[in-house]
């Protein structure tokens, strides 16, 4: 059997929320908005669009998740980049590009407490949306562990909506328009959070098509048509099931070039964020104290000795040091601290948080056995090359 990639254990159980001060209640601000898209479909570009537009009444705080990206066209205040080396993760784990990602973006996790009081504290100093581009290949973020410990974590913190950045010249193919429109329609059912789809590209192409294959079934068989494909029959009848998903979803042309639509753009943001508050709080407010309650009651002490069971040795032998006991996250990049945040009482106070330092030790600890059994599986491998 192959061996698991470093990080994949990771889970909702195995990474503790508990230090997302859950019992403060959701937050008014920032707004959270996360960017997501197909691999190329401008989703980086749309940010620092955003971003220019947002500026003077939103004061956004930038967050970039993309840890294989060469350079971001905008200032971030937390760059993954600055947490995890992507291109020393690949050399020293031993994984592809796509494995190299998933598993930066799993170390990052490991701090989301970090993460999330970071943006609680951008949020006090005025910064009233959260802007966070994703990694380009999709499915890094939707379909992980961290994705969603990170979507979730926030969406019960703060008001969290998410955009779909979709390349209307390439879903101008009836195929791909499809493959665009599941993804849309699996994610907004995954996350269960207001959903923009931002129709980006139209400096090239009129986004007009898309709305019309979105609300007549006829005009979007007759495109079908004109393509020959073994896909058509099984697209065909997966748009007859979307139907009902279209009538909810709200689009919006834009160009993250330009900066067309933007205005227009915003609005809609606004309205998601009303959407949030009248549908949507409430059902994360009830996971939030779902989550406190079960909290609390891991922390309670048996009520009587009986209850507590019978004592075992744990198994583990305290004289062992471990692993590893440092802490090499840093959250924002240094010229961005703002000067109002006592950063050095800041770092302490997160250094000495025991919960993220167990959750560091978990992880190399998971690393370290990871490797020992790679080296193992080549050592044997060499032995039977050797063999005559
Ligand atoms: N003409 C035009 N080009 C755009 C627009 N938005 C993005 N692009 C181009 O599309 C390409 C991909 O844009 P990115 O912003 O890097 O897309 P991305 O989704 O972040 O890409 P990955 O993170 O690599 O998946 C770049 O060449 C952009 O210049 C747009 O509105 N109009
Ligand atoms: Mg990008």
């Amino acid at each position: 059997m192959a061996a698991k990639p470093a990080g994949s254990e990771l889970s909702m159980e195995n990474i503790s929320l508990e230090a997302l001060s859950l019992s403060e209640g959701i937050q008014d601000s920032p707004v959270c908005i996360i960017v997501l898209g197909m691999a190329g479909s401008g989703k980086t570009t749309f940010t620092r669009s955003l971003i220019q537009h947002a500026q003077e009444k939103f004061n956004p705080y930038v967050v970039n998740l993309d840890p294989a990206c060469r350079e971001v066209p905008y200032a971030t205040h937390i760059d993954i980049r600055d947490t995890v080396n992507y291109k020393e993760v690949m050399k020293q784990y031993q994984l592809g590009p796509n494995g190299g990602i998933v598993t930066a973006l799993n170390m990052f996790t490991t701090k989301m407490a970090k993460f999330a009081e970071l943006v609680r504290r951008a949020g006090q100093r005025g910064h009233k949306w959260c802007i966070i581009d994703t990694p380009g290949q999709i499915e890094v973020f939707t379909w992980s562990a961290s994705g969603n410990i990170i979507t979730e974590g926030l969406a019960t913190m703060f008001p969290t909506i998410i955009v779909y950045v979709m390349d209307v010249v390439r879903s101008a193919c009836p195929t791909t328009f499809m493959s665009n429109m599941l993804y849309a329609c699996s994610i907004l059912y995954k996350t269960r959070l207001p959903f923009l789809v931002a129709l980006n590209k139209i400096d090239l192409k009129d986004c007009s098509f898309v709305q019309e294959w979105m609300t007549d079934f006829e005009a979007y068989q007759d495109a079908l048509e004109q393509e020959q494909s073994f896909v058509n029959n099984l697209t065909r009848t997966m748009s007859l099931t979307l139907d009902t998903f279209y009538e909810n979803l709200v689009t919006c042309g834009v160009s993250a070039k330009t900066g067309v639509g933007f205005a227009q753009l915003i609005k809609h943001v606004l309205d998601c964020v009303t959407e949030y508050e009248k549908d949507y709080k409430p059902v994360y407010e009830k996971m939030r104290k779902e989550r406190l309650a079960e909290k609390q009651a891991t922390l309670q002490p048996p009520s009587t000795v009986e209850d507590s069971g019978t004592a075992v040795p744990m198994g583990l032998d305290l004289k062992d040091p471990p692993p590893y006991s440092g802490n090499n996250m840093f959250l924002m990049a240094p010229g961005l601290v703002p000067q109002q945040m006592d950063s050095e009482e800041f770092e302490d106070d997160m250094e000495t948080d025991a919960k993220g330092n167990t959750e560091e030790q978990n992880f190399q600890t998971f690393v370290q056995s990871h490797l020992t059994a790679q080296k193992t599986k080549r050592n044997k491998f060499i032995q039977e090359q050797q063999k005559p």
